[in-house]
């Protein structure tokens, strides 16, 4: 079956998570994804956090689906013709180095534009214009500047990073957004653009709910946050726990055996206030004034999750879930990530999938989390490092076998495969 994005090229200049994040998802959708990497080196994942020696990482391969390696040289002079002729192939080119490095290559936007007009240059950074657009940035900077940190944990607590890469992979899918969108306007303007993320404006937009608190804190304290009414508010978004960030209170519930990820999210939903109360067996809260409504409750949430936990402790999380389903209370198990490797559903809509790889054998991963009805996703393994250096550079670029062999003894491309 075809697939939404066959005939689209991607150069991809993309290295360890955000930039490969947004690459693997557009190759999912069909997208012929060519990764650029340095001769010898490649991208740094393939070395980072290995569980097996000599063998690409997990990091690397989970990153990486369905993409072909060229290791080519683009600092060298045959390196830098043969990245000319990608740039007048390819439909997107894609990168997430430090600030400025491909200028230093030679490869400002006025040039790649100058190659190929209609090509799309989409960029990762850390920041957007600004005092910091200079700086490099991992993951946990973007948390931190993006005002995630300052609004997770608890109170008592510092800062705290999650464990969702809302820097990274966050900012990996805005960018595909930005892609498909500069591609769907290039159908009628003819041209190409430039796209940018910066990772401190991708984890704010995450965080957008919290400059909203921010701006009503101004006009009182946040009622639904556990500070209210004994606690203390400052002047910014303090840190709430496991509070829900939405308008309806929830919190994470103790349940038997008592493990530490034994718990539920129990959301207390205005509309089934009463077969919740029922359910825990306090039916006398049911029609009492001084329980019945949110705003009555609001003051004593602590007193009420902790009646829900009571009767949760006496039931797993499972059991616990499978009686306030039924009456439509929201809630979730917190699921441990052996859980979730084992979760069976999640095995049949390919969200995690068993990858075979040569020299690694089996490993799960995470496939394509969108599903389209048209397009669907097959996952296929990583590349290893230099594995389509020569099929791209005579199928994509139409070299000889005896350019190729130049390029290779010139070092311009790597020996690897
Ligand atoms: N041939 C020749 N040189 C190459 C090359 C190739 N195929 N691929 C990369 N290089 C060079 C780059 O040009 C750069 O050289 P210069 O320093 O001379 O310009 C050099 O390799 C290293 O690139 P880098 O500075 O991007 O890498 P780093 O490891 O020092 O920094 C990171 C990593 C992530 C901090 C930085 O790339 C960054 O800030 N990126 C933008 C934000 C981002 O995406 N962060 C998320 C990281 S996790 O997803």
């Amino acid at each position: 079956m075809a697939k939404a994005l066959d005939g689209v090229k991607i150069l991809d200049m993309t290295h360890v998570q955000s930039g490969p994040t947004c690459t693997q998802l557009l190759a999912w959708f069909g997208a012929d994804v060519l990764k650029i990497e340095r001769p010898n080196v490649g991208d740094a994942t393939r070395g980072q956090l290995r569980d097996i020696p000599d063998v690409d990482s997990l990091y690397f391969t989970m990153l990486n689906h369905n993409k072909r390696s060229l290791t080519l040289n683009t600092k060298h002079e045959t390196g830098q013709q043969i990245f000319t002729r990608l740039i007048e192939e390819c439909d997107v080119i894609v990168e997430n180095f430090a600030p400025g490095a491909l200028d230093r290559m030679g490869f400002s936007w006025e040039r790649i534009q100058t190659i190929n007009p209609r090509i799309i240059y989409a960029s990762v950074k850390g920041f957007g214009p600004g005092p910091y657009v200079d700086c490099k940035v991992y993951e946990n900077v973007a948390q931190c500047t993006g005002g995630s940190a300052s609004t997770t944990g608890f109170d008592d607590g510092p800062p705290t990073v999650t464990g969702a890469q809302i820097g990274d992979s966050g900012t990996g899918l805005h960018l595909a957004l930005g892609i498909v969108t500069a591609l769907f306007q290039r159908e009628t303007s003819g041209r190409g653009q430039r796209v940018y993320c910066a990772m401190q404006d991708s984890v704010l937009n995450l965080c957008r709910v919290k400059l909203r608190d921010q701006q009503r804190i101004e006009k009182g304290p946040l009622k639904e946050y556990p500070q209210y009414p004994n606690g203390h508010f400052g002047d910014s978004v303090p840190r709430a726990g496991n509070a829900s960030g939405g308008g309806q209170p929830g919190w994470v519930v103790k349940c038997a055996p008592g493990g530490p990820d034994d718990y539920l999210y129990v959301i207390i939903q205005a509309a089934v206030w009463a077969p919740l109360m029922r359910a825990i067996g306090h039916e006398e809260l049911i029609e009492d004034p001084e329980w019945a409504t949110p705003e009555a409750r609001l003051p004593k949430l602590e007193q009420a999750f902790a009646m829900i936990e009571e009767w949760t402790m006496t039931k797993t999380k499972f059991e616990a879930m499978n009686i306030l389903n039924p009456l439509n209370v929201p809630c979730g198990p917190i699921l441990s990530m052996k859980e979730i490797a084992a979760e069976q559903s999640l095995r049949e809509t390919g969200t995690v999938v068993d990858v075979e790889h040569p020299t690694r054998g089996h490993y799960l991963s995470v496939g394509n989390p969108i599903k389209l009805s048209d397009s669907p996703s097959e996952v296929r393994r990583s590349p290893l490092l230099g594995e389509h250096t020569v099929e791209i550079l005579r199928d994509v670029l139409g070299y000889s076998e005896a350019e190729i062999a130049a390029a290779r003894d010139q070092g311009a491309v790597g020996s690897e495969a």
